[in-house]
């Protein structure tokens, strides 16, 4: 087989990402709902602001925009997710980042599986955040054995979607009638079961240890449990979902609203109760409920260096003296207001002082230079030959995926770990080392400049 007969991997991704889109949608009718709130006011917000809409024409980003979404699935073993690496890897998805939910009282450490390179990520942008659960911090060990257990005996993918990850990894890529029978195959991973692979008595046992662990364990597989669209104003979209029927949680989490949006900003709605069936000891199903599918909306804004998201982190840190909650939400809010004008809200002193990411363009001006422009960027970009937009936040925030996390388990679960977590010991069981996101960050930066060089035919000093 040539390699011309395979699938782009970006193309399998963007694929998945509508397959996965319209299953929820089955699934969760209120994702719907929420899908139609997002366009409704992206739509109205580029309407409104016409230099908003220039700036992601420029980047590339409205293209992207209405098929923007990410995920998230929980996993039991070190067999799961390091299979999950694989299938992701087929369409071009890779783990970047590592996020430690144990300090915020959720027993699992994560990452994020996405494409890194800014080329691919403009076909799809799909992420999925992924967690593993940490079997050890269950302290009743025969419970802990039973998890286990439990665990060891489910398979998670279809025998058909492991042959075809195994083929692409030894041919290098899938044929389109492969391609398109992986996409079907992998979705199965992820689609929701009514029916719990235990008894009603073994998912509370589980349940009372951490609700999470429940999710996890007692399910025969890691369904899908949000699916999460990009909005350009999340504070209207926070206004809206009441009017569609839709309860928000308490507060955004986040940084507070900005002319020049930074990172991630995440709001959602509680998790629905849903109809299950557990087997009793003749193997009947008995009926009950589980809590666990959520909503969830966010607004991307620029991506931060390590000295911005310092900055950030202790700003962030200060406000956040104890969890927001529906009595203190107003404070909470004009509280971190008042400490985020510490962090400057124009992208060009953002930029002057090395706090977030940029991707440089060579305007018209700059292509008529051609061979005469200054080889300084500053002089460059005075001059008008050079201009740049925020590169977008591709990430997640540990605080903020806490929040979440806490804001679907009910205020009673917060629990407290004192096993240190590690990011060592989750890359060995993912099987692979997470990438540093914010080298990736750097190198999109890099490569912009790299090509502004080149049409200026300069050397950049
Ligand atoms: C993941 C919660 C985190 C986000 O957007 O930060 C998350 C989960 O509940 O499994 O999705
Ligand atoms: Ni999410």
């Amino acid at each position: 087989m040539t390699t011309q007969a395979f699938v782009d991997p970006d193309e399998i991704r963007a694929r998945f990402s509508r397959a996965m889109s319209d299953m929820y949608k089955a699934e969760v009718p209120l994702y719907g709902a929420l899908l139609e709130l997002v366009a409704d006011i992206n739509q109205r917000t580029l309407a409104n602001d016409p230099a908003l809409a220039e700036q992601l024409r420029q980047t590339g980003e409205i293209e992207r925009l209405d098929q923007e979404r990410h995920g998230a699935i929980r996993v039991g073993t070190a067999q799961e997710l390091a299979t999950l690496r694989r299938l992701f890897a087929v369409m071009g998805m890779y783990p970047v980042g590592y996020y430690d939910l144990s300090e915020a009282g959720v027993p699992v450490h994560s990452t994020a599986f996405r494409a890194i390179h800014e080329a691919s990520l403009q076909k799809s942008p799909f992420r999925v955040f992924t967690s593993l659960l940490r079997l050890e911090l269950i302290e009743d060990e025969a419970l802990r054995q039973k998890a286990a257990d439990i665990l060891a005996r489910r398979i998670i993918f279809t025998s058909r979607a492991l042959e075809l990850i195994a083929r692409s990894e030894t041919d290098g890529g899938l044929s389109e009638e492969d391609a398109t029978a992986f996409i079907c195959e992998a979705l199965e991973t992820f689609r929701w079961h009514g029916e719990a692979t235990v008894s009603a008595e073994v998912y509370q046992q589980l349940h009372d240890q951490h609700r999470l662990i429940a999710d996890i364990v007692a399910f025969k597989g890691p369904h899908i449990n949000h699916l999460t669209p990009r909005t350009l104003d999340i504070d209207a979209i926070q206004q809206s979902m009441p009017l569609r029927g839709i309860t928000p949680k308490a507060v955004i989490e986040g940084p507070p609203p900005r002319r020049c949006p930074v990172l991630l900003r995440q709001t959602s709605f509680k998790a629905l109760q849903e109809h299950v069936s557990f087997i009793d000891a003749q193997g009947h199903a008995v009926a009950g409920s589980h809590t666990a599918r959520f909503g969830e909306i966010e607004q991307r804004g620029v991506a931060l260096t390590p000295k911005g998201r310092a900055l950030y982190d202790r700003l962030l840190s200060t406000t956040r003296t104890h969890a927001p909650s529906e009595s203190n939400a107003q404070a909470y809010m004009q509280a971190l207001s008042n400490v985020f004008a510490d962090l400057p809200d124009d992208y060009e002193l953002l930029r002057k002082q090395g706090l977030a990411y940029f991707r440089y363009f060579v305007t018209a001006q700059g292509l008529a230079a051609r061979n005469e422009a200054p080889m300084d960027l500053e002089t460059l970009i005075s001059a008008g030959y050079v201009a740049y937009e925020p590169l977008v936040y591709e990430d997640f925030l540990p605080v903020s995926a806490a929040g979440i996390f806490q804001s679907n388990l009910g205020d009673h679960t917060q629990a407290y770990y004192a096993q240190a977590s590690s990011k060592d010991r989750f890359e060995q069981d993912l099987g692979a080392l997470v990438l540093d996101e914010l080298a990736l960050y750097a190198d999109t930066q890099a490569r912009s400049l790299d090509v502004c060089a080149d049409q200026l035919g300069i050397t950049l000093l």
